[in-house]
């Protein structure tokens, strides 16, 4: 393949930028833009995984000084030659020493393409491609965790494992309808055998479909709400979490009356949090529609945080906030704030009407891991997805559902003794995983894929 350049760290003044050449002839062209000084041996003789500190040149000039690095194929990123140049990290200085490489013979890389060739140099599966820019564009802890298993082979191995069971039965099948004499005797034993390993994959592509709203919440985070009567200490928890000021926060009822989002992480997720108005009979129209705000806010959240202060005996608020809060109780998690001062015990039994409170302080951050931890529980995703893969995004998912359906097809098939029409549903199921970790996908999809990545990668 034609030798591709790119520069592979962001285009912005910082302390180093990257310049990436992959293909055939990328060391041979790296050696015309780069003179080693250190090691001094040309860069033609430079093993794979190695260094080495010199001058880069653009049409016999010295251009800056940097390093080079290089990688035989097939043990690379991108499965073929390349060679890395670092320079220093002006834009301008950057974009020269690309040009250089560009001059000397290679053709400006598009996006994702040195992870597409990657792909098709077979270093990794569509689906570990994906996860690639996944991780790229993770912004909490737990989705790092999860791209980076993804990229691993997590959903890889997964999918191996289905289309190993849907061959072994198709095989089976195959084979009983070319020698149906042979098979005769046992005929009634394994097709039960059929019908119950088919009734397993179909369970596994289900438990796999539910694992793409875990992936999802890690990936875009949680929308969530903070509500309570006013003054419970809403603002406070807001700034508590997003570790800033971002809420404004006085002892007067009603300081807050449209609603401020900001993007926190708390522990391994990430949540798009939102502080309310106070739920009050609003005193002018301003209020009246934060208030309303509020209410649709409480209704597209899946995680509403109910905070009430823990210093004060219910009030007829509270009342009415839990009473609001009754029919969504599964995704509320009541909030026992200002635990720095005593606590009330009839407020802490009213918030039990909505599940377990956290007990917080957002004036001194007591309780904050309490509240990370049962809110994680909360969402369900304790026991997130990294280690045993999941559906990233809705082509992934699109083939598992279309997958799940071929081999529910196939198992009213076999409970009906149509063979024949079982062999042809399990083989479209087949195709279908096929299609989700590359065998199988067109160019069409696959380039649909690269599209989301960014030049360099
Ligand atoms: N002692 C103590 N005071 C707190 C705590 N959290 C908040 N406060 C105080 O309670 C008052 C109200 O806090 P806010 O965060 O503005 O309350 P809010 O719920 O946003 O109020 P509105 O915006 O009016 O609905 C302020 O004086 C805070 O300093 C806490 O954990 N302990
Ligand atoms: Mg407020």
């Amino acid at each position: 393949m034609d030798c591709i350049a790119a520069i592979s760290t962001p285009v912005a003044q910082g302390g180093i930028s990257m310049i990436r050449i992959s293909g055939e002839d990328a060391i041979r062209l790296a050696e015309k833009v780069f003179l080693p000084i250190y090691p001094k041996k040309s860069v033609g003789e430079m093993e794979g995984y190695s260094a080495a500190y010199g001058e880069i040149t653009r049409q016999g000039k010295k251009l800056d000084d940097g390093v080079l690095t290089v990688f035989r194929a097939p043990h690379s990123y991108t499965g073929e030659n390349v060679a890395e140049i670092t320079c220093h990290g002006g834009i301008l200085i950057t974009r020269r020493v690309l040009a250089a490489c560009i001059e000397a013979g290679a053709a400006p890389a598009a996006a994702g393409e040195f992870t597409k060739r990657a792909l098709l140099n077979g270093k990794l599966s569509l689906t570990e491609a994906e996860a690639v820019i996944d991780l790229i564009n993770a912004e909490s802890d737990g989705y790092i965790a999860a791209s980076k298993a993804q990229r691993d082979g997590a959903l890889r191995r997964r999918i191996e494992r289905l289309c190993g069971q849907i061959l072994s039965i198709s095989e089976e099948i195959a084979a009983w309808i070319d020698y149906p004499d042979e098979a005769a005797d046992e005929e009634e034993i394994v097709n039960a055998d059929w019908i119950s390993d088919t009734k397993k994959i179909c369970l596994e592509l289900e438990t796999l479909k539910t694992t793409f709203d875990s992936g999802k919440m890690l990936r875009e985070g949680i929308s969530a709400a903070i509500v309570g009567k006013p003054n419970a200490g809403k603002s406070s928890l807001m700034n508590l979490l997003s570790g800033s000021d971002t809420s404004i926060v006085t002892d007067i009822e009603g300081t807050t009356r449209d609603i401020i989002e900001e993007s926190v992480a708390l522990g391994d997720i990430r949540l798009r949090l939102a502080d309310c108005a106070g739920l009050r009979d609003a005193s002018d129209r301003a209020e009246e529609i934060g208030i309303e705000k509020m209410l649709k806010r409480l209704d597209s959240s899946r995680l509403i945080l109910a905070v009430f202060d823990g210093s004060q005996p219910p009030s007829d608020r509270d009342e009415r906030l839990t009473e609001l809060l009754m029919s969504k109780a599964d995704k509320v998690l009541p909030v026992i704030n200002k635990s720095d001062l005593p606590l009330c015990e009839d407020i802490v039994k009213l918030a039990e009407r909505l599940g377990t409170p956290a007990i917080i302080s957002a004036k001194t951050g007591e309780g904050k891991e309490e509240l990370e931890r049962a809110v994680t529980r909360l969402c369900g995703i304790q026991h997130s997805v990294p280690s045993e893969g999941f559906i990233a995004n809705d082509r992934q998912r699109d083939c598992v559902i279309r997958a799940c359906e071929h081999a529910r097809q196939a198992h009213t098939a076999l409970c009906s003794g149509m063979t024949d029409a079982a062999g042809s549903e399990l083989e479209a199921a087949l195709s279908c995983l096929y299609e989700l970790d590359g065998k199988e996908a067109s160019a069409e999809i696959i380039d649909g894929v690269f599209k989301r990545f960014c030049v360099g990668k």
